[in-house]
Parts: C-alpha cells; sequence; structure tokens
C-alpha cells in the first residue's frame, strides 16, 4: 500500500492508571506499577499505550479532572517516574500517548480559581453567566443543558456570584474556547508534551468545545438536554484546525478524538489533511446499540441488540470514509465489560472472548485493546448506590430518582449493572493471590470476585487461553497485510447468528467468518470463490476445520481463513 503510516499499523493498549498495578501498597495503581508491566505489554505485542490521565487532579472523575497539565498526581507517582515509563516502552519500541482532557479543567486548576476571582486576563476563561429567577422568585440556571453527570450543567458559584458552565461535574468546568488565551495556553501544553517525546495524544470529549453563540436552549428530547446545541459547534473546526497547525502538524504523532454522537459522514470533516488534521476517532454507534435513542442513562430502555443492525453500523464505518481512518473498540473505561456485553460471560466466556477480539483485530480501523479485555474479565455486581465510583452512574440514579422515574436504587439495579462505567474500572486481575496481586494494600476499589479463575498468571500458563488468542491475532495483523489495509466486503447482511466479512490486498484475500451466538449456525454464502476447497485456517477459536463454507459453524466459533 501507498498509504503506509505506523498508527495504521499499530495496536494500542488502554491503559486505566488507577486501575491496572499497584507498585506501593497504597491501593491505587500508579506509574511505577505501569513500568513494573512493560515486559507483559510487550509479551503481548502491542505497539501503542495509552495512558489515562496521570495528571494532577482532585480526582472527582478518576483524572478526567485536571488541576496541573504539567504535573503527575501524587498517588501515580512523579514525573521522573513517567520519565522511566517512556524509556522503558520506548526501548521495547511501544509507543505512549497521552491524554488530552482540554474540553474542561478541574474547578482546583489555577485558571478557574483565577477566573473564579475575576482576576484580570481570567475573567473569561470559563463561560460565566447570570441566572434568571422563577415565578417564586428561586434562582435558575442560565439555559436548560444537562450536564453528563445528571443535574444541570450550570452550578452557582458563591464568590463570583454567577452561574458557570460544566457539561460534565461541577468539579469540571468547561473552558471557553472562544477566549484565544485559553485556546493559547492548550496549545502551549500540548507543545510541552510533545517536546518531551510522547507519540500523540487520545484527545477526550472534543466534540463538545464550540458553543453556539447566546447559549441557546435544547429540546428536552435528549439526554442530556442541550447536546444537540453544543456538540459540534459552529468553530469546532476552527479551533482544531488551529491546535493541529501549531502543535501536532509538526511532530510523527497520532491524534485519535473521542467524539460521540458522531457519524461517519461528520467524521470526514475531521479526519486527515483536507480535515481538521485528527488521524481517527473513537465514534459512539455502536455502543448505543443496546441503549436507549435518548442517551445511554436512559433507564427507559435498554439490554437488546441486534447482530444485524451491529453489522450495518460497523460496515458503514468499514467502507465509507474513503481515505479517512479510524480506530476500532469494543470496550473502554466508560463502557461495561465486552465479553459480558456483546458476548456471553457463563458458559462461552472463553469462545466469546475470543470471537470479539478476532472481530476487533481483523477489521479496519487502529484497533484499540482495553486492560482486562485479553484476558477475559467479566462485569461485577453492584447491589447499592454506595457500591458505585463513577460520578455519571450516580447522576443518572440520582436524576431518576428525583423526577419519579424510579423510587430508589432497587428499582433501577438491573439496570446500573447492565451499563455502569464502573465495570471497567475494577482492579486488573493479575493473579490467584490475594486482592488478584493488584496491589499488596487495601484496593480502592472492590476486585471482580472471580479472580482466582480469571487472571494474568493462569491466562499466560494456557496455551489456549483468551490472552494467547490476543498474542496470536496481534501477530496475525503485524503479517497481514490485508488485515491493515484489506478492503473490507460483509458477507450475508441479514443473517441473524453469522458475521462474515473477507478482507482483500491486490491478490491475498481472506475470509473471517464469526458465529455471534450461543447455538450452532451454518455458513452458506452464494459466492463460488468462498467455496474454493484451498481454503486454508489461519486461526480459529475450536479445533481448526479447513472448510468454510457448507458447514454448521460451534457456538461463537470464530475463523480466520485465507482463501
Ligand atoms: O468521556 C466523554 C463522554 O462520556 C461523553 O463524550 C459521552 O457523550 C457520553 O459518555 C455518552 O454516553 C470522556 C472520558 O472518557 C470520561 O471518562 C470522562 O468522564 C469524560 O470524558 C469527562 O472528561
Amino acid at each position: 500500500p501507498t498509504d503506509r503510516e505506523w498508527w495504521k499499523e499499530a495496536v494500542v493498549y488502554q491503559v486505566y492508571p488507577r486501575s491496572f498495578n499497584d507498585s506501593d501498597g497504597d491501593g491505587v495503581g500508579d506509574i511505577p506499577g505501569i513500568t513494573e508491566r512493560v515486559e507483559y505489554l510487550d509479551a503481548l505485542g502491542v505497539d501503542v499505550v495509552w495512558l489515562s490521565p496521570v495528571y494532577e487532579s482532585p480526582q472527582a472523575d478518576n483524572g478526567y479532572d485536571v488541576s496541573d497539565y504539567r504535573s503527575i498526581a501524587e498517588e501515580f507517582g512523579t514525573i521522573e517516574d513517567w520519565e522511566r515509563l517512556l524509556t522503558e516502552l520506548h526501548d521495547r519500541d511501544i509507543r505512549l500517548l497521552m491524554d488530552l482532557v482540554v474540553n474542561h479543567t478541574s474547578d482546583e486548576h489555577e485558571w478557574f480559581e483565577k477566573s473564579r476571582r475575576r482576576e484580570p486576563g481570567y475573567e473569561d476563561y470559563y463561560y460565566w453567566r447570570d441566572g434568571g429567577t422563577d415565578e417564586r422568585g428561586d434562582p435558575v440556571p442560565p439555559n436548560n443543558w444537562g450536564s453528563f453527570m445528571g443535574g444541570s450543567a450550570w452550578t452557582y458559584d458563591d464568590e463570583r456570584e454567577q452561574w458557570y458552565l460544566h457539561l460534565f461535574d461541577e468539579k469540571q468546568p468547561d473552558l471557553n474556547w472562544r477566549n484565544p488565551d485559553v485556546r493559547e495556553d492548550v496549545a502551549a501544553l500540548v507543545e510541552w508534551w510533545l517536546e518531551k517525546g510522547i507519540d500523540g495524544f487520545r484527545v477526550d470529549a472534543i466534540n463538545y468545545i464550540s458553543k453556539p453563540e447566546g447559549l441557546p436552549d435544547g429540546e428536552a428530547d435528549r439526554e442530556p438536554t442541550g447536546i444537540e446545541v453544543f456538540s459540534h459547534g459552529p468553530r469546532i473546526h476552527e479551533y482544531l484546525r488551529e491546535l493541529y497547525d501549531r502543535t501536532f502538524a509538526n511532530y510523527d504523532v497520532m491524534t485519535v478524538a473521542e467524539m460521540a454522537d458522531t457519524t461517519v459522514d461528520r467524521a470526514g470533516e475531521y479526519l486527515g489533511e483536507d480535515g481538521d488534521g485528527l488521524n481517527m476517532l473513537l465514534h459512539f454507534e455502536h455502543m448505543d446499540v443496546d441503549v436507549s435513542p435518548r442517551g445511554r442513562f436512559d433507564p427507559s430502555e435498554w439490554g437488546e441488540w441486534s447482530l444485524v443492525e451491529f453489522k450495518e453500523i460497523m460496515s458503514r464505518w468499514q467502507t465509507e470514509l474513503g481515505d479517512d481512518w479510524t480506530a476500532q473498540y469494543l470496550g473502554n473505561h466508560d463502557q461495561p465489560r465486552i465479553v459480558s456485553r456483546f458476548g456471553d460471560d457463563d458458559a462461552y466466556r472463553v469462545e466469546s472472548a475470543k470471537l470479539l477480539a478476532t472481530f476487533l483485530l481483523t477489521t479496519r480501523g487502529t484497533p484499540f485493546v482495553y486492560q482486562g479485555e485479553e484476558i477475559g474479565m467479566t462485569n461485577t455486581e453492584f447491589d447499592s448506590l454506595t457500591a458505585l465510583d463513577d460520578p455519571m452512574t450516580v447522576g443518572a440514579v440520582e436524576d431518576a430518582v428525583d423526577d419519579g422515574r424510579a423510587d430508589s436504587f432497587a428499582d433501577l439495579r438491573e439496570f446500573v449493572n447492565y451499563v455502569s462505567r464502573d465495570h471497567a474500572r475494577t482492579p486488573m486481575q493479575w493473579s490467584d493471590d490475594e486482592h488478584a496481586g493488584f496491589t499488596t494494600g487495601t484496593p480502592w476499589f472492590d476486585v471482580n470476585g472471580n479472580y482466582p479463575t480469571i487472571n494474568v498468571e493462569a491466562a499466560r500458563a494456557d496455551e489456549d487461553s483468551i490472552w494467547h488468542h490476543y498474542r496470536r491475532l496481534i501477530d496475525l495483523r503485524h503479517r497481514e497485510d490485508a488485515l491493515v489495509y484489506g478492503e473490507y466486503d460483509l458477507l450475508l447482511p441479514d443473517d441473524e447468528q453469522i458475521y462474515a466479512y473477507t478482507r482483500t490486498l491486490d491478490d491475498e484475500r481472506l475470509l473471517i467468518v464469526l458465529n455471534w451466538s450461543d447455538e450452532s449456525a451454518a455458513f452458506d454464502p452464494d459466492e463460488a470463490a468462498l467455496r474454493s476447497a484451498n481454503a486454508t485456517t489461519l486461526l480459529s477459536n475450536y479445533d481448526s476445520e479447513a472448510t468454510p463454507v457448507g458447514r454448521t459453524f460451534r457456538p461463537y466459533e470464530s475463523v480466520v481463513f485465507r482463501l
């Protein structure tokens, strides 16, 4: 291929530092803990590590509330620890992405503290507005926007005597990107990290940085209220292009933008040189397949999903991007565990986790593996509101109780256990030692009780494990250009059990057949070429069988064939 790029060929592994590995026994994962596991990441074969935020932060949203972009949170270590991690990764040819969280800062960031005191030069760093009063004379916020964390997107500040905007938690005030000084400061911090030698950024919640003039009310039919107004705002391309030209364009780095609420048509405006220069994005269309169309935290509708619809969504992203590229993922720190959500975490845990891995690593787009996925970690069970940590889940429960959709947590328990972001945040299961080998102290968040059987040590010792399957798939992707650059063609779009496609590059042709169900399924495509007797099996999650067609695929059977 003539359009080769390292970031297209890379497999990315996401580390959620708080829950990865604790080196000092305080119960919280840390940077030296990650460094201890560089050998592990290298053995798995990943090319890039994306580190969720490790900056100084009050941790109201586990680091997505940054109070100083140029220092490391004390509980995670020091900047020297971070530099050692970067060196150790680079020594093994693994690149490092940092998380760029600049839609908002922490309310403890000095910019916000200056802004709330109206210090000259900082008055306008955030969205400050006067509110109104209702019929009873009580104060009301400046508009009807809702927060992703529940409740209003506005909080009244007694010191400044005005309201400030926060699309997320009240401890995450939104930066005012209309102010050129804000954009200058953001570019400077990006530059600071690029100069340290990192290999790029995952860019957090970036579709929300531009708010329209006058901050108009939103319609009440979406969750949160106002999203159609504040997502993809009027000046977003100007801001992103400016940031790209001043920073990323001058380095050999990759950028992956987190973009909820984004269709494939819109993606082109952001991607590539003819867009805003971003290399790829994390869209959410498949994350919405099993939740309410109003929004993920609407408890009235959830849990059902159709493979036919899933195929339709994924295939659009596989085929309609033109020259642009994107990312591919099934889970991350904001989503339930993939085997519990899209597979079967009980009878077919191993088979279905391998199927999901096969899908992830044989489709077009840079694959993102989330920590724990490679050993088939599952959802846990939250039996009370206090067992949860995530402010988004807690906020959704509180909202539903406030407006009468539920009486208490008990009414929402099943829903919460389906959607909660906390499932992904239980500590990494390294071994069958106490606390899964994650810490010698008391873990900040309960370890999933299944760690005695589901853990890295057991997985690495078993040649048939999910872990080895990931390792082999990553290796296969590195060897087969067709898996990276090949054209994707969907077969049998209406089949409710089989997800099958080919990847074709010049005269290389691979066929991937996934029986995405817990019952046997016949695979019988019309195409004569697929009936070829020469098909060889490259990788299977059952004892291999060479013939792809005219046979039955067992539950969650997934095979990569060369035609
Ligand atoms: O997530 C952004 C985010 O949650 C929304 O963009 C999205 O609209 C919503 O989840 C839809 O269901 C990022 C981080 O990944 C997350 O952990 C943070 O809480 C959030 O930003 C705030 O920084």
